[in-house]
């Protein structure tokens, strides 16, 4: 029994190997998940200075761009709410100063909008209700938070203007209904790598990288090849040669590796090898050695572009 016992649980634990934790998405979310139950007049801001045992970090975790937010609301409303939300940044006490928002128009239960704004690491959600009217009558706004979990709500009757730094004062119980999911931003162009930038290689692009394309011209001399290459987007470039010398030897030329910058004309020479040299000094001019040229340009992504030339080195006796 015991064996069979202790069978059964290595077969447990491979299970649990083979299923493991989910792949974690580089993707984080941060603020919180309390549902809306109650509602300030829309003159005042809000943001959550404390919230002790709420399930999601209250601060971002870490920088990138924010590129959903979320609202969550259980107050049974005839409308939907038009919420500012907003991105604060701490400046000092129960100051901060806010960087950047986005409008929700938060109904009941979850309201999510898409959103592009940066965010650095300790970086906290607040929220605003903007006027609107209903049915004809003119709302000043309504501002609103979760007033039955455990936290302290910061308020202020300052705007929170984007740019504009205001203090929170301590004003009751409760928290704000805001989430947002952030994703890393390695090129640092303000989209988020994962939904909204298909190039995070390059802050230039946010399309797919481009790739490499190239284009050349060659001219041939006594000792060398000149070859010219234009490449359609920046990339390091590099140029080799090989000609065949006969009976299986080869010449082998390094014309170099190039940062190019698209549109411009760069030249690379291959020097001759001094056993191409006398290859073609022994044979006259009607006969020719191949000499097979290889450009090689890299994309942003590590696609590899390469065109290949076929030329022919005129004997030189
Ligand atoms: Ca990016």
């Amino acid at each position: 029994m015991r064996i069979r016992l202790a069978a059964a649980l290595t077969v447990t634990a491979a299970m649990l190997l083979a299923v493991g934790p989910a792949t974690a998405s580089a993707a984080t979310e941060f603020g919180d998940t309390c549902s809306a139950d109650d509602a300030a007049p829309g003159t005042y801001s809000l943001v959550t200075l404390s919230s002790p045992g709420s399930g999601l970090p209250l601060t971002a975790p870490t920088s990138g761009v924010i590129t959903k937010v979320k609202v969550n609301n259980q107050l049974p409303l005839p409308f939907s709410v038009p919420t500012l939300v907003k991105v604060l940044r701490a400046a000092g006490g129960n100051s901060y100063t806010a960087i950047n928002q986005v409008t929700a128009q938060v109904g009941n239960g979850q309201t999510t909008v898409d959103a592009r704004m940066p965010v650095l690491a300790g970086d906290k959600l607040g929220l605003r209700g903007t006027p609107f009217s209903y049915e004809g009558t003119p709302i000043e706004g309504i501002s609103l938070y979760c007033g039955e979990v455990p936290g302290t709500l910061g308020a202020t009757l300052q705007e929170a203007a984007v740019g504009s730094t205001t203090s929170f004062e301590p004003a009751t119980e409760g928290r704000v209904p805001l989430a947002a999911v952030i994703e890393p931003d390695v090129d640092n162009d303000g989209y988020g790598d994962e939904t909204q930038d298909a190039c995070p290689q390059s802050a230039a692009v946010q399309v797919a990288c481009p790739p490499v394309v190239l284009s050349s011209s060659t001219q041939v001399k006594k000792g060398s090849v000149t070859i010219i290459v234009t490449s359609s987007t920046a990339a390091p470039v590099t140029v080799k040669g090989v000609a065949k010398l006969g009976k299986g030897k080869k010449a082998k030329m390094n014309g170099g590796t190039q940062n190019l910058l698209p549109g411009t004309l760069n030249k690379y020479r291959l020097f001759f090898t001094k056993g191409l040299k006398k290859r073609l000094k022994e044979l006259p001019p009607k006969r020719s050695v191949k000499l097979t040229v290889t450009i090689s340009g890299t994309s942003v992504a590590g696609a590899v572009t390469t065109k290949i030339l076929k030329l022919k080195l005129k004997g030189q006796a």
